[in-house]
């Protein structure tokens, strides 16, 4: 695709993530200008043909759609607020990883200040921007998200999500969320059987192997939650997982190491059991985490 057809775009943040960002719409063809707060962390993009700009305030003289790929929520504030002005009339993006309270906070704050605000959630790290899995969760102005999709697209798998401008966070924090819980359960069971002296490279094939398949049971977890009948079809009920538990608590109790990544979830099935709930399915701990 040739620069007439992309609108200018900045880049504000040069971290892992803004360089790569910064680097993939330069090579889609996108006119990029970029600002990081701390000088000198523009030398790769500017010779990939970027321009540099000295403060946040040139930076968004440069583009249509400024986007921000900053540290956090409070990040996004310190850098736009005192630039509200240069931004009113602009298209913003916000690739920030904030909460979905934040994002709404943040779009409540340009729609004052008169700034189209579209709120994006990066299912990816850096260096697989532009390549296949890359993929960008988005959601809020769809007018923005549809004036700039070929270059969004540059940078992975674009999808809207919706008006509101936290529902991009809302599934993005969701899938984090089963990713550093899983990660948290792998971190045990290595530790587990480290203790047997076991390296994790070597249990990690087979972790990432079991894991993988018990995954696709997911659909099944979710149709009998949707439904909200735990009692229909009962494939491991709440007893029966209990005492599973229980037995994974003591095996690592025996092996001298803690337990806290399986005790979230053991925690959710004994106040289950405790309820009166023993029979129910497996999957009627979700109504612990709503408080039922
Ligand atoms: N890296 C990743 O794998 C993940 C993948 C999913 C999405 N995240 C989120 O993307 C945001 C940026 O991440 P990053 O990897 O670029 O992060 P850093 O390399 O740590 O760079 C942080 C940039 O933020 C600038 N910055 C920090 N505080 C301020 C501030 N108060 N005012 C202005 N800029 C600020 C920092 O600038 P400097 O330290 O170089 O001056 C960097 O440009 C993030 O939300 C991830 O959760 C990435």
């Amino acid at each position: 695709m040739t620069n007439t057809q992309h609108h200018p775009v900045t880049v504000l943040g040069l971290g892992a993530m803004g360089r790569a960002l910064a680097q993939t719409l330069v090579k889609a063809g996108v006119p990029t200008t970029v600002w990081n707060r701390t000088p000198g962390r523009d030398a790769e993009v500017v010779a990939a043909g970027a321009v540099s700009a000295a403060t946040a305030g040139q930076a968004v003289r440069g583009g249509d759609l400024v986007i921000a790929v900053l540290l956090d929520h409070a990040s996004v504030h310190q850098t736009l607020d005192p630039i509200a002005a240069e931004l009113s009339g602009k298209q913003l993006l916000n690739l920030t990883s904030t909460a979905p309270e934040q994002s709404r906070e943040l779009a409540e704050w340009a729609a004052v200040h008169g700034i189209d605000f579209l709120d994006g959630g990066i299912m990816a790290v850096p260096s697989m921007i532009g390549a296949d899995g890359s993929s960008i969760l988005y959601s809020g102005s769809e007018t923005v998200f549809q004036a700039h999709r070929p270059a969004l697209e540059s940078l992975g798998s674009a999808e809207f999500f919706g008006t509101d401008p936290g529902l991009a966070a809302l599934w993005d924090f969701a899938l984090l969320t089963s990713m550093y819980t899983m990660f948290g359960g792998f971190f045990q069971a290595a530790a587990l059987v480290g203790t047997a002296g076991v390296p994790a490279a070597e249990f990690a094939p087979r972790a990432a192997a079991w894991v993988s398949a018990m995954a696709s049971s997911l659909p099944r977890y979710a149709r009998i939650i949707d439904s909200g009948d735990y009692t229909g079809e009962v494939f491991q009920d709440l007893v029966f997982t209990k005492s599973a538990l229980d037995a994974l608590r003591q095996a690592a109790s025996d092996a001298g190491i803690t337990a806290e990544p399986l005790s979230g979830i053991a925690d959710l099935v004994d106040r289950q059991v405790a309820a009166g709930h023993g029979a129910a399915a497996f999957e009627r701990s979700i109504e612990a985490l709503r408080g039922h």
